[in-house]
């Protein structure tokens, strides 16, 4: 059969089970826009190209299938390479496709001409352009599976629009082509001996689930051992006698291994081990018990705008046994991680990269599309994709969005305040917007709390409105949770 590279690419992704292609539309990826009418690969079509990235991304960490992005050449394709750092911080399988200047005219100033692969391949764990339509099956192949495999991560294929129009009559790769294989190692005979083990699982280890006896600790925060969704960590790793590091760095987040014990013995594996399973003892609780620890003065925090009763009136919300809370940005996003629990989170991640809350909802949203989804952001994180609202009326992504407003880029306010003092805190300072009126405008059902009594109610009719819903809750300027 001959095909057109276009035909090709949007045949290939549909054989190797992709459910959408996240994009923007410009010149030179319309002829995939075309072919994908054939494959009967659905477009969810956003407004900036690092959104499509994000949903890219988000679907890949919750399926654990790549996430497809699709974006047009040069402006288009640098726009979406920056929510690369994300993904690949996240350690999520997706795909960037971007559109790209002909192969014959490259070097002659074409349109858009830019050095694509180059631009990506800081950020992506493979980078590469198409050479022809009769390679571009074995292109998808290997893009796909180096994003699953191993550790995952993004990979970038940009496609030139010679070779999407170019005909070839190559076979289409099969389904079993794409399928990547996921192994794990035994765990170490140390482990297994220890008084006091762990694991501490990086980004993708952690979102395979293992039940073994030992601690599993999943670091996925910037904060690292200080991350306030894991309470008392720093405590437990310093008392740790063997650690292995699944899939996890010895990096920043674990102060470049000062976070254990001198005479701690840390073994690393490229993942989880294969299951086992070992007596829990008193040290797993010890652990647990760690880990769960919040400070019982928030018990005392009630009827103010302070996060803690924000979020605590929003945690009602997540009981459902297939919610998704997504968090993200400053201050905020920290006090939800450590108020919030839900069976399945995607956070802005590793990265410390803010901006990514209503791209990952949407994707959230199209994963699980039965399950309640509820984004925590706070008021400047809104304004980096607040347009994404509009994709969301127009796919009936209904998410809930909470916004904490406190009129700040606060989590840079409080770098001010302890760096340099009251007096010299500037250029960090926002409007109290009605965020709630602006979601409206965008089509979706909106609402401003001013006070913390209308709250509840504001909640409840955003929950069931049946539309994408965004809740901007005025909330008090404070920093994040210490323990
Ligand atoms: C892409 C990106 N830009 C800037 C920053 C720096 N930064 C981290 S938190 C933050 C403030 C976020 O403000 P907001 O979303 O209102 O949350 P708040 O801290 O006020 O609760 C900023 C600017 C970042 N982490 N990522
Ligand atoms: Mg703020």
């Amino acid at each position: 059969m001959t095909l057109r590279g276009a035909d090709l690419l949007a045949r290939s992704l549909a054989a190797a089970g992709a459910r959408y292609v996240f994009t923007l539309s410009g010149n030179h990826v319309m002829p995939v826009f075309d072919a994908v009418l054939e494959a009967k690969l659905p477009l969810i079509h956003v407004r900036h190209e690092a959104a499509a990235a994000h949903m890219a991304d988000a679907w890949g960490r919750l399926t654990g299938q790549p996430g497809i992005a699709l974006v047009t050449g040069g402006p288009g394709h640098a726009n979406a390479v920056a929510a690369l750092y994300t993904a690949l911080a996240a350690e999520s399988p997706m795909v960037l496709i971007s559109g790209h200047a002909p192969l014959d005219e490259l070097g002659k100033g074409a349109f858009q001409e830019m050095r694509q692969a180059e631009l990506a391949a800081p950020l992506a764990k493979a980078s590469w352009t198409a050479q022809s339509a009769d390679s571009l099956g074995e292109d998808l192949v290997k893009a796909w599976r180096t994003a699953c495999s191993g550790r995952p991560g993004p990979v970038h294929l940009s496609v030139p629009n010679d070779v999407l129009d170019a005909v070839s009559d190559c076979a289409l790769p099969t389904g079993e082509d794409f399928r990547a294989d996921r192994q794990r190692t035994t765990a170490p005979e140390a482990l297994l001996k220890a008084k006091r083990p762990l694991i501490v699982a990086g980004p993708a280890a952690m979102r395979e689930k293992l039940d073994c006896g030992i601690p599993v600790i999943g670091m996925e925060s910037p904060r690292g051992v200080n991350d306030p969704s894991l309470g008392r960590l720093a405590g437990v790793l310093k008392k740790a006698d063997v650690v292995l590091l699944a899939g996890k760095q010895r990096d920043f987040t674990l102060q470049f291994g000062k976070a254990f014990a001198e005479d701690c013995q840390v073994l690393a594996a490229e993942g989880l081990p294969s299951f086992f399973s070992i007596k829990p003892t008193s040290w797993y609780e010890e652990v647990h018990a760690a880990l769960r620890y919040r400070p019982p003065e928030w018990q005392a925090i009630q009827s103010r705008n302070h996060p803690v009763a924000v979020c605590r009136e929003v945690q009602k919300l997540l009981e459902a046994p297939d919610a998704v809370l997504v968090s993200d940005g400053g201050e905020f996003g920290q006090w939800a991680q450590a108020c919030l629990s839900a069976p399945r989170r995607v956070i802005n991640g590793p990265a410390g990269s803010i901006g990514s809350a209503l791209p990952f909802a949407a994707a959230a949203k199209l994963a699980y599309p039965q399950a309640r989804v509820v984004a925590m952001l706070g008021d400047g994180t809104f304004g980096f994709h607040m347009s994404e609202i509009d994709t969301a009326v127009r796919y009936g992504l209904d998410y809930l969005a909470v916004i904490g407003n406190d009129a700040a880029w606060n989590a840079e306010y409080q770098i001010q305040l302890r760096a340099y003092g009251a007096a010299r805190a500037h250029g960090c300072e926002l409007l109290p917007t009605r965020y709630g009126a602006a979601a409206a405008a965008l089509g979706a059902h909106g609402e401003d709390v001013l006070t913390f009594d209308e709250l509840k109610e504001a909640l409840r009719r955003a929950a069931e409105s049946g539309k994408p819903a965004c809740v901007n809750v005025m909330i008090e300027r404070v920093a994040a949770p210490k323990y």
